[in-house]
């Protein structure tokens, strides 16, 4: 019997559009692996769609005055084309708020409710807020916290220190959606008694054993992943809460929870299973094969922050309810950047997915451009930053000057000395080209273990290798002398082949390309089980293009982005740069006060102004602002009060060499006299820092 592939990626929320790092996250590795297994003739479903619960998407709709569903159905709508846009293939994409899924949801429910020892049911306090009827999710509640005493801290986590809270330790708790004092209010909810799975989770997780069976192999997994998952193990599993207070989600399906519903992070990893199900409807297919056959694979594509969820908590459940297989794989992906900072909505730091495909209207290849950039760095096993000019390098060095440059010359010179036909030999390139072979076997390997930027790298050096085979060869070299010589249809016949290789093993990377690569060799688009056949040849030692193949015409397939006498697509690039450029002028500007009126050459001169060196410093008592200063001015020694003091201990002001006002009239500060005033300027953050000369300096010297 034939292997079963079930891939599923992170559901997304439908309360907003998705950027570059959530799609080089979960969906683009997920569309390789699966085109990938496609390509090699597998039996696979790739399933997701829209998480449309949670306490994010009845705030966000309470805020802007409209309907929970009105949010969704955006959201939904344009994730899904956008997706589609970008070739992500997903066999379903549906949605959490269907009936099948609620279904799906409530009897996974009700089935670990029977069985009478998987939950806990508890009386708890929770914050309530009155003005927006609504119990408070922890993230929603603001106070001071209780250790380090910040005063924005959230009812899960300070920020300042680090500490994991519970809202009811924060002094002065908040509603962050009055604003108001929250009432606390008793309230039944179900717990998961996930402490329950921590021994066999942990024996799955690190052995790969499960029930005796080996399940799958832990040296496969990413270290990130493992890591995480074994300090949550380590730190100790607890009960969780499966229930909320909200009217937006699925009604909990027991009498005596009327108003609660499902946690979203219950429901939503059932999507996967719910998912399947209307894909197994729509197309006449059994879907719990896919789901608890004994030969099936289930792979899990998600960001990191989605770890616990998937490598502990879903599975528990799926254990817990029985009948259902456990992932083999989480590859998580780590977190993209972009242009060095954190993806941001709030500042437009960033690229939506759907805009890029906008504002790139005119690019050719804008869809594989992205792809691929993005794979070259995917956040495989450490974050990792996108930069538009590494965007350009990547699909002009590469795509282009690389596997472009191949293509274009074996279609050219195949017409030029051939008139487009395959020369009749049969040499294995296996044969001839022995490390391009292995090159294509080790490019399948890297797919297969999920390393899809060092397979994307691979890829490179296949076109590469056959490149500098043909410049070696150099056949237009041999033409001149000798246009008969069977060297240039040796030569021809291997690259053509590499180059059917290369149509094939592109598709997973570039699928808007692959077709037109396929085209130009005279090969139809390929499909299902086409690579598989391939790599059959290739061990064979059969040619994968046959002698007396017609192939296609030549055409540019990669047109330069950054082409020297064309900057039409360049401007593009350039426009996005200086949209990042203005946020970063704006915020800076924001800060500065503007120029102050104009003064004269004859006031400027009036001050006085000299070098320094901070002797001694101490703190101005009962005040937090000021610092007393002695300092050295060569001649003389000066006291000033200086309002430094939230910006510098004491101790770290001794040493630094200042510029001082030195003929400023004198003024009382405290009870001390100031003699001078000492030049600061303020940094972009709002912190001061000394105006210094750039090389240590005598005392007393005049600054002009
Ligand atoms: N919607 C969280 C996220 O997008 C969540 C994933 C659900 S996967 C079952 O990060
Ligand atoms: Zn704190």
């Amino acid at each position: 019997m034939s292997k079963k592939y079930l891939i599923t990626s992170a559901l997304p929320y439908a309360n907003g559009a998705l950027h570059l790092g959530h799609l080089a996250g979960a969906y683009l590795p997920a569309d390789i692996y699966v085109r990938y297994l496609r390509l090699r003739g597998k039996d696979v479903v790739w399933v997701c769609g829209s998480d449309e619960h949670g306490a994010a998407i009845t705030i966000r709709a309470k805020k802007e005055g409209i309907s929970p569903q009105e949010i969704i159905d955006k959201y939904h709508a344009l994730n899904k084309s956008t997706f589609e846009r970008l070739g992500i293939s997903f066999d379903y994409y549906h949605r959490t708020s269907a009936q099948l899924h609620h279904e799906t949801s409530q009897d996974f429910f009700l089935e670990l409710f029977q069985q009478g020892d998987q939950f806990d049911e508890k009386v708890v306090e929770q914050y309530y807020d009155p003005k927006f009827d609504q119990f408070l999710a922890d993230r929603y509640i603001q106070g001071t916290c209780p250790r380090c005493s910040y005063e924005s801290a959230f009812g899960d986590q300070c920020e300042n220190c680090g500490s994991d809270l519970s809202p009811t330790e924060l002094i002065n708790p908040i509603s962050t959606l009055s604003g108001e004092k929250p009432q606390l209010k008793s309230t039944k909810h179900w717990y998961f008694k996930l402490d329950n799975h921590q021994e066999w989770l942990r024996e799955w997780i690190k052995t790969g054993q499960l029930d005796g069976q080996q399940y799958h192999n832990p040296s496969s997994w990413k270290k990130h992943v493992l890591g995480q998952c074994l300090s949550w193990l380590d730190t100790g599993l607890q009960p969780r809460a499966i229930t909320r207070d909200l009217s937006w989600g699925i009604p909990v399906p027991l009498e005596e929870a009327d108003g609660k519903v499902l946690y979203v992070w219950f429901d939503a990893p059932i999507g996967y299973i719910s998912s399947t199900r209307q894909w197994a409807k729509e197309n006449g297919k059994d879907w719990e094969s896919y789901w608890k056959g004994d030969d099936t694979h289930l792979v899990h594509f998600i960001g990191k922050d989605n770890i616990v969820f998937h490598c502990i908590v879903f599975p528990a459940m799926l254990k817990a309810h029985g009948g259902y297989n456990l992932p083999i794989n989480v590859p998580a992906n780590q977190f993209l950047n972009f242009e060095g900072q954190k993806f941001s909505k709030s500042r437009g730091w960033g690229i939506e997915q759907h805009v890029y495909l906008e504002e790139f209207e005119s690019l050719p290849n804008k869809e594989d451009a992205l792809r691929y950039a993005l794979i070259r760095i995917m956040p495989e096993n450490k974050d990792s930053d996108f930069k538009w000019d590494e965007f350009v390098d990547h699909h002009d060095k590469e795509l282009a000057d690389n596997l472009g440059n191949l293509l274009n010359r074996v279609v050219v010179l195949t017409n030029k000395y051939f008139q487009g036909v395959t020369p009749d030999l049969s040499i294995p390139l296996s044969e001839k080209h022995p490390e391009i072979q292995q090159l294509i076997l080790r490019m399948t390997k890297e797919i297969e273990q999920f390393t899809f930027r060092q397979a994307a790298q691979t890829l490179m050096e296949i076109s590469s290798a056959a490149n500098t085979y043909l410049q070696d060869v150099s056949p237009w070299a041999i033409a001149k002398k000798d246009p008969d010589s069977p060297i240039i249809a040796e030569c021809m016949f291997l690259c053509l082949q590499v180059a059917g290789y290369l149509s094939l093993l592109v598709e997973p990377f570039i699928p808007f390309s692959a077709p037109r690569i396929r085209a130009v060799l005279g090969l139809p688009t390929s499909k299902a089980g086409d690579l598989e056949l391939a790599l059959n040849k290739l061990s064979n030692g059969e040619p994968l293009i046959k002698g007396g193949h017609q192939i296609g015409k030549p055409s540019v397939l990669f047109p330069k982005i950054n082409d020297r006498k064309d900057q039409s697509r360049m401007m593009l690039i350039e426009q996005q740069k200086a949209k990042l450029a203005a946020i970063e002028a704006s915020e800076t500007k924001a800060e500065r006060p503007p120029i102050k009126d104009t003064i004269t050459f004859d006031d400027f001169t009036k001050l006085d102004l000299r070098t320094g060196t901070i002797m001694e410093a101490e703190k101005v008592k009962k005040t937090d602002k000021l610092l007393q200063l002695t300092i050295d001015l060569g001649l003389e020694t000066r006291t000033v009060v200086s309002g430094i003091a939230k910006h510098y201990k004491p101790e770290e002001t001794i040493g630094q060499q200042v510029v001082l006002v030195a003929n400023l009239a004198p003024r009382k500060l405290r009870g001390i006299e100031s003699q001078g005033m000492i030049l600061m300027a303020e940094d972009e953050n709002g912190k001061l820092v000394f105006v210094q000369p750039s090389k240590s300096f005598g005392n007393g010297c005049f600054v002009k």
